[in-house]
């Protein structure tokens, strides 16, 4: 978006006095901080070449507001903000809008940098489970089809190595020879999706730290980035959580060496997300709960390396080779959260 395309947004919110600043950190949506006379918003565009229904978004967050209003109305959950047409979504120039109320004295985090940290926050996404616990989840709209479907990110992945036979192939031999190897995990996934006891839940599927707004005194408020909240599987929400939190450096690392296993951290997302779920669990889901881990991790790492294998039509690149990186790391995460598991 544009300035001209942004202050025209803005307008159609009705916000006087506006200035914006970029906080962006996700890859795939542009996010805003607006200060005007009527307040402070937050205003995300929707990157509706991957949310290809954006009002779909717009329709889960809403029917879980209400649903939250009247069974947990103390729970903090970031509603959209109406524009001046009373909707909750705002299309402008073939893009899509929503906006939030900043909520005052929140920060965010990019990494966890302690254990305090992944406790809050893993507390924050179980408790979102938890309240929508007895929410038919099968009512939200899948805003992204087979999101983390691994079977397809693994069919996927082949595709590419078969396809492709450039340089890129050979760059990426490696990593993709390490990653075919270990594809018991894929069977182990298809084993836990057929199980009779693998709940739907409404998951949060993108619960890194960024995605928790923290208070002054270090304490979890609330989650936020909701495209993604849809109907899913326990193992999805914990499984980012191991993969975002555990090492002190993110997939965007170069230098592998700094890639290890914080056991405290480990211990705070167990304690934080457990503690606050497990009697709404069952014991297949509390018996796979690593499993969830190994999932995740290999998800991203084939999907960064898919990725790579595409000419980086996903995930951009801001320099050469940048997915092939991120894929190598994430391959070394998951070498590590293996041995840590065993
Ligand atoms: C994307 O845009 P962002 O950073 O919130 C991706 C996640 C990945 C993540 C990896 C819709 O999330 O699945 O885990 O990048 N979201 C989508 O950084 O593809
Ligand atoms: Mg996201």
């Amino acid at each position: 978006m544009n300035e001209q395309e942004c202050k025209e947004v803005i307008q159609l919110y009705g916000w006087n006095n506006a200035s914006v600043t970029n906080i962006n950190s996700g890859l795939i949506n542009h996010t805003f901080k607006i200060t005007s006379n009527e307040g402070v918003f937050i205003l995300q565009e929707i990157n509706t070449a991957i949310f290809q229904q954006p009002k779909w978004i717009d329709e889960n967050i809403c029917l879980i507001a209400n649903y939250l209003q009247k069974t947990a109305p103390n729970y903090l959950f970031t509603v959209p903000i109406p524009n001046l047409n009373g909707d909750t979504i705002t299309f402008f120039n073939h893009h899509a809008f929503r906006a939030f109320l900043f909520q005052p004295n929140s920060h965010t985090y990019l990494v966890v940098q302690n254990e305090n940290e992944a406790l809050e926050a893993s507390k924050q996404f179980a408790q979102f489970t938890q309240h929508l616990n007895s929410f038919n989840a099968r009512k939200l709209h899948i805003t992204l089809p087979h999101f983390h479907n691994l079977s397809l990110r693994f069919a996927d992945f082949e595709k590419s190595l078969r396809e492709n036979n450039s340089e890129r192939l050979v760059l990426a031999a490696p990593a993709a020879n390490a990653l075919l190897k270990m594809n018991n995990i894929v069977n182990r996934y298809e084993a836990f999706i057929a199980h009779p006891d693998a709940m739907i839940r409404v998951m949060h599927h993108d619960t890194k730290i960024s995605n928790i707004l923290f208070n002054e005194k270090g304490e979890g408020l609330c989650v936020i980035d909701l495209d993604t909240v849809m109907p899913g599987y326990l193992f999805s929400d914990p499984g980012d959580m191991f993969r975002t939190y555990l090492s002190p450096v993110s997939e965007e690392e170069a230098d592998l060496s700094k890639i290890y296993i914080r056991k405290d951290i480990f211990e705070a997302i167990e304690k934080g997300y457990l503690g606050t779920i497990k009697s709404a669990l069952n014991s297949f889901e509390i018996d796979n709960f690593y499993l969830s881990g190994e999932i995740l991790i290999y998800m991203q790492a084939i999907r960064f390396l898919t990725d790579f294998l595409h000419n980086d039509r996903y995930y951009g690149e801001k320099y050469p080779n940048q997915n092939l990186v991120r894929a190598e790391n994430q391959l070394r995460l998951l070498e590590l959260y293996q041995e840590a598991i065993c």
